[in-house]
């Protein structure tokens, strides 16, 4: 179901770019997440391929993630400061709230959206972590 809702999304991604887009999106985060193709994610396209990603990795269905399904992609102290109920899992908002923090330290140039460049950076990868 995701997956296929992930083709859809790509597809959309193709149409909206008018055909100019012609090799696999396999690996550019931005043709993977740039909904509405205007070339940048914003956070509401980070957000909702975050979503996405927490339910798949949300393997015993409970609609948290603990450490295990998150594998590796919070630290220890990440972790810790996303978790402030301190009950060991993280629930969507409170996922969501981290990728809001990464995504606003990637956008370096506090314009809304990560370009390419921004996504490339350190603080764009973790925030892509959380996305894929
Ligand atoms: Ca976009
Ligand atoms: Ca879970
Ligand atoms: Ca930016």
């Amino acid at each position: 179901m995701l997956s296929r809702r992930s083709i859809l999304l790509i597809s959309a991604s193709f149409l909206a770019g008018g055909g100019s887009v012609a090799a696999a999106p396999h690996g550019n985060p931005i043709k993977m997440f740039d909904a509405d193709g205007d070339g940048t994610i914003d956070l509401a396209e980070a957000k909702k391929a975050a979503s996405a990603l927490f339910a798949r990795l949300d393997r015993d269905h409970d609609g948290t993630l603990d450490k295990r399904e998150l594998a590796g992609r919070l630290s220890a102290r990440e972790f810790a400061a996303a978790d402030p109920d301190h009950d060991g899992t993280l629930t969507q908002d409170e996922y969501l709230a981290v990728v809001e923090a990464r995504f606003n330290a990637a956008n370096s140039d506090n314009d809304g959206t990560l370009d390419a460049k921004e996504l490339s950076s350190r603080a764009g990868r973790a925030l892509l972590r959380l996305m894929r």
